[in-house]
């Protein structure tokens, strides 16, 4: 049976947490594959809205196993805390898997997020601070803690000490902070130890035995295909590989399991953090699109940065990703507006790119070449079908889809569950 992913097409944000969310119903497992708590996805159910970060959305659905796969790196307080705010609103986390191959975020992973941004001042990556970066750093450095240390207190204390003796000396040398006491350390983890113990699985075999029994696999990814470690604008960019494939190395499961490819696209485009982003817009109109589409943080609150759809980014995520549907989001951001550009190409210093340049310098000085599209007056939050939507908002879907290179099989016309128009 398929195994499915789910995708951000650009810079994350694009609302992959709703689309996993109306998969739910349909699947088995949901696998969070990459990243970690920097991660922010809302899922709004009626008048409640759950902001996850670590948890799988799948957790929001009762009969979904929710699995924690190796790719990702976890911070075990964040996640326990996370599991414990879904307790308090009646949702239990009982079910949740969680690889014993994933990596654990340490404190010192945290500090040297922090201390590193300070140091790079104007050339900072703009990261959530939650040790992301480091935490992925140690572990193709082959330093890394992981879950499954957690089950040997003498293993994990070895690893500890091992990890500080090096990270101490950059924490106080280099940065000039406190060091970390490694004792204290071992002790806070034990204790995250003992409660995570009974969720710690082999889920790659688990997968692997569920899709043999014909069941449903969800692969949902976080951030999106331009903050992909490979494939992304590097060095702004997060530290793994967000992209479908990604997705097997992640979660454990072969690229012959995979059937599906959905990519997440917005409407229009965000960015959290700095890096290029060509279609930015820095006056109202931008402040207008963050505004009227709650463009914030979910992990951070950071405002974020705004601009017109870019069709050449989207051809790109059709490619790198093998997209074969779309979920096009906050169609319904657009009601209101006159024209609407699209960027359809980029010049860089007089010459034309259908595709994004080869080189970062380049990108930094593409220019966006708009092509506009009329747009629609009408509030279109309660449409319930293709054809209720106003000709102008039909339009611009067909040309999105036609420039995107994929089929557009669902709209999103509003944040709650049922804001969804299934296309075909
Ligand atoms: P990091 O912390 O090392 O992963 O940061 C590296 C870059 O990746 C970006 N990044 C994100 N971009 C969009 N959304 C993300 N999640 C949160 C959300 C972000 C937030 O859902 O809103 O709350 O600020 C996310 N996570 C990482 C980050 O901005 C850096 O550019
Ligand atoms: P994710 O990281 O891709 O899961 O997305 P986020 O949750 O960070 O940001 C997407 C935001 O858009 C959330 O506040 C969602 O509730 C909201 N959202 C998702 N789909 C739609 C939509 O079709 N219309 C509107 N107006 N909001 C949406
Ligand atoms: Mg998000």
């Amino acid at each position: 049976m398929p195994a499915a992913v789910l995708v951000g097409a650009q810079w994350g944000d694009e609302g992959k947490g709703k689309a996993t969310d109306l998969l739910g119903g349909d699947v088995d497992y949901v696998v969070r594959y990459q990243g970690g708590n920097n991660a922010g996805h809302t899922v709004v159910i009626g008048d409640q809205k759950y902001a996850l970060h670590l948890l799988p959305t799948g957790i929001l659905s009762p009969e979904v196993v929710p699995v924690i796969g190796n790719g990702v790196v976890i911070d075990p307080g964040v996640l326990l805390s996370e599991i414990d705010g879904l307790a308090a609103r009646g949702i239990s986390a009982e079910r949740l898997l969680i690889s014993a191959n994933a990596h654990l975020i340490m404190p010192h992973h945290k500090a040297l997020d922090k201390v590193t941004e300070r140091y790079l001042g104007k050339a900072k990556i703009g990261t959530t601070g939650r040790g992301i970066g480091p935490a992925y750093g140690d572990k193709i450095y082959r330093m890394g803690v992981r879950v499954q240390d957690l089950l040997d207190p003498g293993i994990l204390a070895k690893k500890i000490e091992v990890a500080l003796t090096e990270k101490n000396q950059v924490l106080t040398k280099v940065y000039n902070r406190r060091g970390i006491d490694p004792a204290q350390v071992l002790e806070e983890y034990l204790g995250y130890a003992e409660r995570l113990k009974p969720h710690i699985a082999d889920t790659s075999l688990v997968l692997s035995k569920a899709l043999d029994e014909g069941k449903f696999v969800l692969l949902e990814g976080g951030q999106g295909t331009l903050l992909d470690i490979d494939h992304g604008t590097y060095p702004f960019v997060t530290s793994s590989s967000p992209t479908s494939g990604g997705a097997c190395a992640g979660a454990g499961i072969p690229p012959n399991r995979l059937t599906k490819i959905i990519g997440i696209l917005k409407a229009y485009t965000t960015r959290v953090g700095s890096g290029p982003f060509p279609t930015e817009l820095t006056d109202e109109m931008g402040e207008w699109l963050r505004t009227t589409g709650g463009e914030y943080g979910v992990t951070t609150g950071r405002d974020r940065r705004c601009g017109w759809f870019d069709a050449v980014i989207a051809r790109y995520a059709t490619r790198i990703n093998g997209v074969t549907d779309y979920f096009l989001t906050k169609l319904d951001v657009l009601s209101g507006l006159e024209r609407i550009p699209v960027c359809v190409a980029y010049e860089v210093d007089g010459v034309r790119h259908d595709e994004i340049p080869m080189t970062q310098t380049d990108f930094h000085h593409a220019k966006p070449i708009y092509e506009e599209f009329p747009g629609w007056q009408e509030d279109i939050s309660s449409a319930k079908s293709f054809e209720d939507l106003p000709p102008n908002a039909q339009a611009y879907v067909r040309t999105l889809e036609e420039m995107s290179g994929a089929p557009i099989s669902a709209i999103g016309v509003g944040p709650g569950r049922d804001q969804t128009i299934v296309v075909r």
